[in-house]
């Protein structure tokens, strides 16, 4: 994972290389902002899971797991960094406890509204303690632009790993790139090793484009 060891220590304070810090928070994504329908809306763990079966949440479900906060650095690919935010809501370690992942999951899959996904290795949604399903910022719930109900914070790689809108996690035997993955961008996204392109990638970094 990258460099600094981060994990569990809120900001770094620094920037990766090519940053630059951003004041405020932009609205960064690619289609139109999704409308909440609470009635029809649920947070679904599918694909390998250790019992086989679908997990599902309705949004009343989801807004009782269990709360967590910490502190992390949000790094866009296009160059703006914003740091130190607070984030709130659902830990992946909280969701991976629920709805455990078979032995042989080595990717998950995020869903977002309108089909939006990006691939994690397990490794980079387990074991940074820090990965949450935000629902909170800084103490305020989400605004519709920045993701609410849910949106995905993966704080040692770049933002685009991190859908807004999240429905759901698919756990996979074997690694497939999600959205912006297959459109250009590096399929693993540290942002301390500057992956930011496709053809950055060494073998073994993802699947053939
Ligand atoms: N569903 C969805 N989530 C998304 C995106 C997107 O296009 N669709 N863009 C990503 C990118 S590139 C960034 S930088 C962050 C921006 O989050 P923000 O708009 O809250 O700053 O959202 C990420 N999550
Ligand atoms: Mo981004």
């Amino acid at each position: 994972m990258g460099q600094p060891d981060t994990a569990g220590k809120g900001s770094t304070d620094t920037l990766p290389p090519g940053q630059r810090l951003q004041r405020g928070w932009p609205v960064t994504h690619y289609g139109p902002v999704p409308r909440f329908k609470p009635d029809r809306w649920e947070f679904r763990v599918f694909g390998a899971t250790a019992d086989g079966d679908k997990h599902c949440w309705n949004h009343d479900e989801f807004a009782a797991l269990p709360y967590d906060t910490m502190v992390a650095d949000l790094h866009c690919v296009t160059k703006f960094s914003m740091l130190g935010a607070e984030w709130g809501g659902v830990l992946a370690r909280t969701i991976l406890e629920l709805a455990p992942p078979a032995d042989d999951v080595t990717h998950v899959m995020v869903w977002a509204e309108y089909g939006f996904s990006s691939n994690l290795r397990i490794a980079d949604f387990a074991e940074d303690d820090r990965v949450i399903f935000a629902t909170h910022k800084d103490g305020e719930l989400l605004t519709a632009e920045h993701g609410f109900p849910v949106r995905l914070v993966v704080p040692h790689l770049y933002a685009w790993k991190g859908p807004k809108w999240v429905r759901g996690v698919e756990y996979m035997t074997a690694d497939r790139r999600g959205f912006w993955e297959e459109r250009g961008y590096h399929n693993i996204g540290d942002p301390w090793r500057e992956q930011r392109y496709s053809y950055q990638e060494e073998p073994g970094d993802g699947p053939e484009l």
